[in-house]
């Protein structure tokens, strides 16, 4: 992509509207804008890591076994007044009626949906467990929408639930999305630590959040400093594996967000020197609720021996926009964003600073279309800006590296390479730039 023909409306000010980091720096790297308060337009840049994480979610997904189904935003009211939560669940629910009268809903979750989805068809315990989950916008009118995309009101979500025959299997169903959150946040550069916490308007008797460390999180976190260690495994354990054990290693260590967090249970669980309090972003969150919605709206199914009985569920989220904002609060600098490079936009910068010479231009446009054969994607620079505007702005969006094309191009045919995040800066041969780009990325 060539700067001149791309939409990225870089600001040089911080908003005032914005009090943490990565919403400033979303604002000033022009990756979303403002469409009223907690909804935001998604624009180029922003829109491209928005994808790159749904890619990565999508991607673990499929391979703990989870289907992919895509609900609608809009429902119903009457499935919710079945289960219940249609009051519960208070002003926080965008209430809509039809033409018709009906009383509709945006969806703040799928429970209800979902599990109409299933009773309609499954009906054996033959055909269990399932798993589903969808990738979907989300409503849910909070009363202090704020921190751009981390506590929005319209925010994109995956949702996945899971359908057991009973306590154990759906027990084991949940390890899996508990491997698979680990997997999936350690793949986009995050230590997320899994937290016991509390059930909320969901419901349920066990659920933990997944929670990263950042002192703009809005939960208050306590737990053992081992449970870091444990959290180093992950790459070593496959769904064939295990999980109970893997699972019960986590939950043998303290570890409590606000809600559940217990000084005496701390005291008495942790030795004073691992005990570990900190603030979190809350990018993830698993509950299990047994039969809550499948006695409700009467999901059944029969077991092996013929008998009828309601089907145990599960819930799993993750915050798929917020994890943009999230990654942002841990990985920045003071100059701007850092991304890593299983989420970056692109994955390399080039900077022509002498846009008005025609040998640096041929270089550089070299360099560009050797760089695109390789399947990496590029965003050149080749606008006339000055060497201050140029370097700021591609420090700002924080694309893992940078290619530099400068005096020393038309001279010594010598351009430089920069790693955003270390700032270690080398100087090569322009006909190496393809095996190094390769060596960096791949
Ligand atoms: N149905 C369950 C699990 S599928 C559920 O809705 N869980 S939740 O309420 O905990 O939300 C799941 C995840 O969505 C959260 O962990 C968080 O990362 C994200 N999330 C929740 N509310 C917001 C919001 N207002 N703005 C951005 N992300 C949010």
């Amino acid at each position: 992509m060539k700067l001149s023909n791309y939409f990225l409306p870089v600001l040089k000010e911080s908003p005032s509207e914005a009090e943490i980091v990565s919403h400033k720096l979303m604002l000033r790297a022009g990756m979303i804008s403002q469409s009223s308060s907690g909804i935001y337009s998604w624009l180029p840049l922003g829109l491209r890591v928005l994808k790159k994480i749904e890619n990565i979610v999508r991607e673990e997904q499929d391979k703990a076994g989870v289907n992919e189904i895509l609900m609608s935003t809009i429902q119903p009211a009457d499935l919710w007044k079945e289960s219940g939560r249609y009051e519960d669940y208070g002003k926080e629910m965008l209430r809509i009626k039809d033409r018709q009268e009906r009383d509709m809903l945006y969806g703040p979750t799928n429970e209800e949906q979902v599990t109409d989805i299933f009773r309609r068809s499954i009906k054996s315990y033959k055909e269990l467990p399932q798993l589903l989950y969808h990738i979907q916008w989300k409503f849910r009118d909070e009363l202090r929408p704020r921190f751009g995309v981390m506590r929005g009101r319209e925010f994109l979500m995956k949702d996945a639930y899971s359908f057991d025959l009973n306590l154990e299997s759906s027990e084991s169903s949940y390890n899996k999305f508990f491997v698979c959150y680990l997997k999936t946040f350690e793949r986009m550069g995050l230590k997320a630590i899994p937290m016991a916490a509390d059930t909320g308007p969901i419901g349920g008797d066990m659920s933990h959040e997944f929670i990263i460390i950042s002192k703009t999180g809005e939960s208050e976190i306590y737990f053992d400093k081992n449970i870091l260690d444990q959290g180093e495994k992950i790459s070593e354990i496959g769904y064939e594996d295990n999980l109970s054990t893997f699972v019960q290693n986590f939950k043998n260590y303290y570890s409590a967000s606000d809600e559940k967090y217990d000084q005496k249970e701390f005291d008495q669980n942790v030795n004073k020197d691992f005990q570990m309090t900190s603030k979190g972003i809350e990018v993830g969150h698993i509950f299990s609720f047994g039969t809550k919605y499948s006695e409700s709206m009467r999901a059944n199914v029969l077991d092996g021996n013929g008998k009828e009985g309601p089907v145990f569920m599960g819930s799993y989220g993750i915050g798929i926009s917020r994890l943009v904002g999230a990654i942002i609060e841990y990985s920045h600098d003071e100059k701007g964003i850092i991304w890593p490079n299983e989420v970056a936009p692109f994955q390399v910068g080039l900077i022509n600073l002498k846009s008005n010479d025609d040998k640096a231009k041929k270089i550089a446009d070299e360099i560009y279309s050797s760089v695109l054969s390789l399947n990496i994607e590029i965003l050149y620079d080749d606008k006339s800006d000055n060497a201050g505007v140029k370097f700021s702005r591609m420090d700002l969006i924080g694309l893992p590296f940078q290619i530099i094309i400068g005096n020393k191009a038309i001279s010594d045919n010598l351009v430089e390479i920069k790693n955003r995040k270390t700032g270690e800066a080398s100087e090569i041969k322009i006909d190496s730039i393809s095996d190094k780009i390769k060596e960096l990325i791949f």
